[in-house]
């Protein structure tokens, strides 16, 4: 399994996030990234290579133009204020409110443009989330070169962030942008399974009016569980994309078993699709010592996800969402992919 990582995931490093009333130390944070790839490389996956640079036009074939130009220019027009710490947001167009016109103030646009408050801007924020759809893009290439298993160690994280908005860590939609690339180079039909703690809102409503990529997701209830407003089970795609959409929202202190059994209905689901590849959301915050999270996933359950998925037998992309049990989370994402290649 070709694995695709850059050390530019360091140039992101938010100070702060809100956390119950206050602001906290990022969870999302570069020792994340740096714990996956060293084990990883002690798990012996196979090579490690850096990212190839994509254009741009990889990028907007999933984010709106604008939505891009303002990654690109946000920490400028930040700075440009005088401010030197992390630019947030702070206030949304909201049911009520305005939602077709783009504030031209820095503060403004932060909030069109987002979908919550955990998406804090650095000077090499955009560096790095550039860096991260590159990886997640060579490891499509990879794919549609007829490699058959890749894994895009992604940071920061992808599956939050829409077409035209950031949020819960995320700017671009590695995933999404993956799967579409996927499209582009000639597989009729990508699966996307996101197996992360949180629903993955932004790929759900890039891809909800398509039939030709299956999103398939498990998570926290959203009844219970950030995002909250995304996720429920009724939500079955629209128009051509009428069935390709499948969430199983879990209750807070779901275990493992009861993990694997929705994920076997899940992985029906993409088998009964067929598609030409697959596309993994994996994120490992749905482990028991996570700090923002309520699953009860051990390290012994991680393993039956990659088999899981190799028993699809489709050509597989793993791209890295979440997992904030530092100390754990490479182990776990390292279980995965073992599990898979050697399944
Ligand atoms: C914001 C929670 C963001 C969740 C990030 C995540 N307080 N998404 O892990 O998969
Ligand atoms: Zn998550």
């Amino acid at each position: 399994m070709l694995t695709i990582y850059s050390d530019d995931h360091r140039l992101h490093h938010g100070a702060a996030e809100f956390y119950r009333g206050r602001l906290v130390p990022c969870f999302e944070m570069p020792a994340r990234a740096d714990q996956v790839l060293d084990r990883v490389r002690s798990a012996g996956l196979g090579a490690i290579v850096a990212p190839d640079r994509f254009d741009r036009a990889a990028l907007t074939r999933v984010h709106a133009d604008d939505y891009v130009a303002f990654l690109e220019t946000v920490w400028d027009e930040w700075s440009a204020l005088g401010e030197t710490g992390d630019a947030l947001p702070y206030a949304w167009p909201a049911t009520g409110l305005r939602q077709d016109v783009p504030p031209d103030h820095i503060d403004g646009k932060l909030g069109f443009y987002s979908i919550d408050a955990a998406v804090p801007i650095t000077a090499g924020t955009w560096a790095a989330v550039r860096s991260s759809a590159d990886c997640a893009l060579t490891g499509a290439r990879h794919l549609a070169q007829g490699g058959d298993a890749a894994f895009a160690l992604c940071r920061p994280p992808g599956h939050h962030a829409g077409a035209r908005a950031m949020g819960g860590f995320c700017y671009l939609n590695n995933a999404a942008i993956a799967a579409q690339h996927l499209r582009d180079q000639g597989h009729a039909r990508v699966a996307v399974l996101d197996v992360d703690y949180h629903h993955g809102n932004g790929t759900q409503s890039i891809f909800y009016d398509r039939g030709d990529v299956l999103f398939v997701s498990l998570h926290g209830d959203p009844r219970q569980e950030y995002p909250f407003f995304l996720g429920y089970a009724d939500e079955r795609g629209s128009g051509d994309g009428l069935g390709a959409n499948r969430n199983y929202p879990l209750p807070w202190g779901t275990t493992g078993t009861q993990y694997l059994a929705a994920l076997d209905a899940a992985i029906a689901d993409i088998a009964a699709f067929a598609p030409d590849s697959v596309v993994v959301s994996l994120g490992v915050d749905t482990f028991v010592e996570d700090p923002i999270s309520h699953f009860k996933l051990e390290s012994s359950d991680f393993g039956a996800i990659g088999r899981r998925i190799a028993a699809l037998g489709a050509p597989s992309l793993f791209v890295m969402e979440g997992g904030y049990a530092v100390a754990d989370i490479g182990g776990n994402v390292a279980a995965v992919l073992t599990a898979f290649k050697d399944a």
